[in-house]
């Protein structure tokens, strides 16, 4: 429903010359862009700011069950055009910077694009966050204000370089400081025990060190309706800023040491998502946050029902973002057992009922350890907790399975010498939840198959989603008024399964032309857009073929620039051969520290030189890499593409949600049958979706087998050895070696790791072969328009507000609340 404008047009103009006043002494005339878009967005959350106030207070009010989602990312994008969208006020903000003179482009463009997370996890816990607002769950997303973000990627030469990415510079208009819940966070010491006054003992801590952790609260506006919900962001400060005394005492020393702890402890995202390396202040982190939000939810909990904490889990849900956050398991138990003195079972059983976990990867190398040495040292009252709930856990393994002591070191919480946070995830919660059918099967059946047969009632499904507010309303303008006209109404933005009735349109001749003439026009959009930024021309008449995510080899971005490698030789011995142009686009980041990512990343531009300066191509190949991936790039692709790349190693893609946005947008993904792919494929039918490869049956049989050999390949098949071949003999880089490495990986294993881990040969032919039948799509229009159609006609089930609704219903019982 439709909601009355909180802002007039007057107002807008008004407060962005006021706030421009007030907060840097200017005029419009001579602001910067960046105090322009800060005096804008400070308009912009001055008019949040009531339904703000007023939906804590209903919460307050009703007591209402609230779900806390924790996690150490939150991808959120850029916050102004969102809130815009979601509030109606995008044509009285047009209009009002209109009239001032501001281009509104220019001022959104302004606005630093917040990386607080590293890709689908952060971008995930974004979606979820738009979702829980707009259906009305109350909700807190709780995580760390980290002062940096993931890197700024450039590329120079080629190469990959990191820069560090201030978001924080110019200001944070959207956050509110919450002093008043800031909490003390300790680390270290002696654990002590104390004597109650009734004779019984709880434990304490001495001799610790402390930080203070300060909450910045960002509003998570609803789409159109009275719903804002918090980000809470926690923000690391040196305790002797609030307590001068141990400075007055001249405690010098401690007093800097604890400011350094402090401005170390927010100050950088971890840029990896690929494998864990167990760092002290990742660890750090970890407990900052948590133990800020368990603290200060406990608190409310008390404010509002008193100290009746058997109720805990019928009015709070912490949903555990995979396993970084899975420290609230034991701090939860702490705070029971030595805040509130309650006794160990039913500690137990509350915990039990109140903490549930997401898992979201399936490679191991990801799978979080901590050993013993650094966490016991750091957190020794919470290890001496997770050594009690692994005793425990060790003694029932023992009643069910008899005297296994295999059994016991495999599904240990704490065995040789480490702390397995997944574990201690899936013991001290009530549910366990895969990102999509296929990835909660391979769960149950191989990664976490143990705990599946002790605990089959925890484990369930939860297909991830996107927020169609974001991606597509917000980034694809043209296409969302065209759906809008067709059905008669907006209200799909809140309902995306009312895109099913698109599908009677799908073979409507005047329905295809609007359908790809706003898809072409997108596409110049794009063009522009180089044009400006990079200064490369592209041809909007090409085929835009796009593959942005992570780097990761299992993602396979090799097997795709393979291909256009292969394409390359094969145009260059045919020269007159007739395929429609295509212009492939790349973007990830890497991981400073994965070589391999690196060096792919390298590859690609490579190609690039080669292939778009030589003139027997004449246009028909293109390949871009664009530097900084992140969201804002992501809104400016995704409604321009024509082919979405999806083509993970099957049973290696958790789920995948880049692979939703296209679909959405009206791309023809070619794909495995990996992650959501598979339930893409459910919906869209194999006539719209270029389905090839291995199915993770395969690939997992054909691992155990051990009779991969990628030289068989390469001997049967001519353009797999060419292919390689060109890494290797000079065509990419004149002087060195710089690929041999790759050949080496495809061919011979590389440093001890199997030949082609990834199967890129082994799925290659197929691979080809499906890109063929993509050129022969796109050069019937009609063909190509009515499967264009018909993937955003089928989208509706990847909305997350499908997938919260989910979670609400089967893990946290809750319920929706109207505010008035
Ligand atoms: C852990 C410990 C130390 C440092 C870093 C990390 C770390 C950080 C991020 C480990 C993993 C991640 C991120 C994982 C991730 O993004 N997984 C993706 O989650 C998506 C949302 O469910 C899925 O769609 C993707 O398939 C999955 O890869």
């Amino acid at each position: 429903m439709a909601k009355k404008a909180t802002l007039t047009k007057s107002q807008v103009k008004e407060g962005v010359i006021e706030n421009l006043r007030t907060a840097y002494r200017k005029t419009i005339a001579t602001a910067s862009n960046a105090q322009i878009y800060n005096a804008v967005a400070m308009t912009i959350k001055d008019a949040v700011l009531d339904n703000w106030i007023t939906t804590y207070d209903h919460y307050e009010k009703a007591k209402v069950k609230t779900v806390y989602y924790l996690s150490m990312e939150f991808l959120m994008g850029r916050f102004m055009g969102n809130a815009i969208l979601n509030l109606a006020l995008e044509e009285t903000v047009q209009e009002a910077l209109d009239e001032l003179g501001i281009d509104v482009n220019l001022a959104e463009e302004s606005e630093p694009d917040p990386g607080l997370g590293n890709g689908g996890l952060g971008r995930l816990a974004a979606c979820f966050l738009d979702s829980l607002s707009t259906m009305g769950y109350p909700a807190y997303g709780c995580g760390i204000r980290y002062h940096y973000g993931i890197f700024e990627q450039h590329i120079e030469n080629g190469y990959q370089v990191e820069k560090p990415d201030n978001w924080l510079q110019h200001g944070d208009p959207w956050s509110v400081r919450r002093e008043e819940f800031a909490r003390e966070i300790k680390f270290g010491g002696r654990v002590i025990s104390v004597k109650n006054d009734d004779g019984t003992y709880h434990f304490d801590l001495e001799d610790y060190h402390s930080v203070m952790a300060v909450p910045y609260d960002y509003p998570v506006v609803g789409y159109k309706t009275k719903t804002v919900n918090t980000l809470r962001l926690w923000d690391a400060e040196p305790v002797n800023r609030f307590d001068l005394q141990s400075f007055n005492q001249g405690q010098y020393e401690r007093a800097t040491q604890e400011q350094n702890l402090a401005r170390n402890l927010s100050s950088v995202l971890y840029p990896a998502d690929d494998h864990v390396s167990g760092k002290e202040l990742r660890l750090r982190q970890q407990y900052f946050f948590i133990s800020a939000t368990i603290q200060r939810a406990i608190e409310q909990f008390e404010g509002r029902h008193g100290r009746c904490f058997d109720k805990l889990s019928d009015y709070m849900q912490f949903q555990l973002n995979d396993t970084h956050p899975t420290l609230a398991v034991a701090e939860l138990m702490r705070v029971l057992l030595d805040v509130y003195y309650l006794e160990w079972d039913d500690a137990w059983e509350i915990t039990r009922a109140t903490c549930a976990y997401t898992n979201h990867t399936i490679m191991s190398e990801a799978l979080e350890k901590w050993p013993v040495e650094i966490f016991s040292r750091l957190l020794p009252r919470i290890y001496m907790i997770v050594e009690e709930i692994n005793r425990r856990f060790c003694v029932n393994l023992v009643e069910w399975y008899g005297n296994d002591p295999e059994r016991i070191r495999k599904m240990a919480i704490c065995a040789d010498g480490q702390v397995r946070m997944a574990h201690l995830a899936i013991v001290g919660g009530h549910s366990v939840n895969g990102v999509a059918a296929i990835h909660t099967e391979i769960l149950k059946d191989i990664e976490l198959r143990d705990f599946y047969e002790i605990y089959p009632e925890k484990f369930n499904s939860k297909t991830n989603g996107i927020t169609p507010r974001r991606w597509i309303a917000k980034c694809n303008p043209g296409l969302s008024k065209l759906v809008t006209k067709t059905l008669g109404k907006d209200d799909w933005i809140s309902d995306l399964g009312q895109l099913a009735k698109l599908k009677p349109h799908a073979d409507d001749a005047g329905f295809q032309e609007s359908f790809m003439k706003v898809k072409h026009d997108n596409k110049v959009a794009l063009s522009n857009y180089f044009r400006s930024e990079y200064g490369i021309g592209v041809d909007p008449d090409s085929i835009f073929d796009i593959q942005v995510k992570r780097l990761h080899e299992y993602k396979r971005q090799l097997l795709c620039i393979f291909h256009v490698i292969d394409m390359y030789n094969t145009i260059k011995t045919n020269p007159g051969m007739d395929v429609r142009p295509r212009t492939y686009m790349f973007s990830a980041k890497a991981a400073a520290s994965y070589h391999r990512a690196k060096l792919i990343i390298k590859l690609i531009n490579a190609v690039a030189e080669v292939v778009n300066n030589d003139p027997t191509i004449d246009g028909r190949l293109k390949v871009l890499f664009l530097p900084n991936y992140r969201v804002s790039l992501a809104e400016k692709l995704v409604p321009a593409a024509d082919v979405s790349e999806q083509i993970s190693t099957a049973g290696k893609e958790a789920s995948g949600t880049g692979n939703m946005k296209f679909m959405l947008n009206g791309a023809v993904t070619i794909g495995t049958l990996d992650g959501a792919n598979v339930e893409m494929l459910e919906e869209v039918g194999d006539e719209n979706m270029f389905i090839f490869g291995m199915t993770a049956e395969q690939v997992h049989s054909l691992t155990v087998s051990g009779n991969y050999s990628p030289w068989n390949l390469y001997n049967m098949d001519f353009n797999i050895r060419n292919v390689l071949t060109t890494l290797i003999n000079g065509t990419l880089d004149r002087n060195h070696d710089l690929f041999r490495e790759l050949y080496d990986a495809m061919l011979n294993g590389y440093n001890g790791a199997r030949p082609d881990e990834y199967y890129v040969l082994q799925d290659f032919a197929a691979y080809k072969k499906a890109q063929e039948a993509v050129d022969a799509a796109y050069k019937d229009p009609k063909r190509w328009a009515k499967m264009a159609i018909m993937n955003t006609a089928c989208a509706g089930k990847f909305s997350s507000d499908r997938t919260i609704k989910e979670y609400a219903d089967e893990i946290w019982k809750m319920k929706p609340v109207k505010i008035k």
